[in-house]
């Protein structure tokens, strides 16, 4: 099976907590505080691969995430950093935000990468809190906390040439007769039911050919199965367009001719645009004077310069692979999409949600509050006031009157539970 859009969770590692500890030696009883820094949490990152060349692998794993940061401990110990989560995509994967539909990210390189998501800081250990005011705070920091984001993959494949044509018309063969792939070949229409890619190896260089299923007439109106596959021939920078000019299957190749161009057009200008060479397949199922008589009808209605192919014979196959390479040297490589402007990796450090419970406790949540009670201790008698005094600052009390908070109701924060009296 063949995968190439899917749509996949992924989050960054926690940060670890820092630690709360004191030196103790035999000499020193109540030595300074000691707790170390939480470590980081894992990054994702996406690194493309030509090792793969459909994305079927995230048919069934769809959610990724990044290791946690350790908590710090004694001695100064900062904990250890979450492991990264490395996932691998095949060249021409696009990363789009599933929530903006924005471009992210366009891995159209082997071994590209990209950080899609940064993990977590670690918590400040009480180490970190020691002051000239306060020789021993009994607190830490909790490490940051992550969210899960949700990111479709599309894989639009990096090929140098694409062959386009017809079902049946030779595509497949002709992939198999000049690169090291091995397509199905068979004598019905859409054999071909995903791309394949080959490499096409000639005069000391190679160019990467990819063959898609065949385009028929209404194929940009979802006919067939080609428009779902162009896509794959968007970042060619060569199309090779096959027509049987033996009208095995009894078209008039001509008409061939202008039917894929028209679907080509309406599919997208821009691939309409791609330079295209023009190639006669199955020239040995034609006499010499069908062939000349053809040609010559060609000739008069397109008159556009093409060059003349057999899969079966091999006749013309080595011409076509030197006009090919003579063809690529003069046209610019194909650079990545656009990214577009986005805010995808922004912390959210600004919302503030208060949702209620069935037994009417409010519940207040959000990034500025995950935030701001990373840094509350409870246990600790000022830490405490600062809690109280930042509840009525950052507006959160008055939030919650609007939304009908009395004295006596139960609010909750995260972990922190209290009866609110004014
Ligand atoms: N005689 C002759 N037969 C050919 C030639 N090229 C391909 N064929 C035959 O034509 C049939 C179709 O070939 P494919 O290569 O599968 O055609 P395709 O364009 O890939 O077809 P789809 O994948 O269905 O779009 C097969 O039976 C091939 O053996 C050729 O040059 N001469
Ligand atoms: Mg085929």
């Amino acid at each position: 099976m063949f995968l190439d859009r899917v749509k996949i969770s992924i989050k960054a590692g926690n940060g670890g907590s820092g630690a709360i500890s004191f030196l103790r030696t035999k000499l020193v009883a109540n030595g300074g505080p000691d707790g170390g820094e939480g470590g980081k949490g894992g990054n994702i990152v996406f690194v493309a691969t030509k090792n793969m060349n459909t994305l079927y692998s995230f048919r069934f794993k769809k959610k990724f995430v990044a290791g946690d940061g350790e908590n710090g401990a004694k001695k100064l110990q900062t904990g250890a950093s979450g492991k990264d989560e490395i996932i691998e995509v095949p060249c021409g994967t696009v990363i789009i935000d599933a929530k903006s539909d924005k471009i992210i990210a366009d891995l159209y390189q082997d071994g590209m990468k990209f950080v899609a998501l940064k993990g977590g800081n670690g918590g400040h250990g009480n180490a970190y809190y020691k002051s000239s005011i306060k020789q021993a705070p009994h607190y830490s920091q909790t490490g940051e906390v992550t969210q899960s984001r949700e990111v479709v993959l599309e894989l639009k494949t990096i090929a140098d040439v694409g062959l386009v044509g017809f079902p049946n018309v030779g595509k497949s063969t002709l992939l198999s007769c000049v690169s090291n792939a091995n397509p199905k070949i068979a004598n019905y229409p859409f054999t071909t039911l995903y791309p394949n890619l080959g490499v096409c190896a000639v005069k000391g260089q190679t160019f990467v050919v990819a063959d898609i299923p065949g385009l028929i007439e209404g194929a940009s109106e979802g006919q067939g199965l080609g428009h779902y596959f162009l896509k794959h021939v968007e970042r060619v920078r060569l199309i090779l367009h096959l027509i049987d000019i033996s009208e095995s299957e009894g078209r008039d190749f001509i008409e061939d001719y202008k039917k894929i161009n028209l679907e080509l057009e309406k599919y997208s200008k821009e691939l309409a645009k791609t330079p295209q060479i023009i190639v006669f397949s199955k020239i040995d199922l034609l006499s010499e004077e069908e062939f000349t008589a053809k040609r010559a009808r060609f000739v008069k209605e397109v008159n556009l310069p093409h060059l003349e192919i057999s899969g079966a014979t091999m006749k013309g196959v080595e011409e076509l692979k030197l006009a090919v390479l003579e063809k690529l040297a003069t046209l610019p490589k194909k650079a990545p999409l656009d990214i577009e402007e986005h805010d995808f990796d922004k912390k959210d450090n600004t919302s503030i949600n208060i949702t209620r419970e069935d037994n009417g406790t409010f519940v207040v949540s959000g990034g500025k509050i995950d935030n701001f009670i990373r840094g509350v201790i409870l246990s600790d008698t000022r830490s405490f006031a600062y809690f109280q005094t930042k509840l009525q600052e950052m507006g959160i009390i008055d939030m919650l009157k609007e939304r009908g908070l009395k004295n006596g109701d139960i609010v909750k924060i995260k972990d922190i539970e209290f009866e609110y009296m004014d």
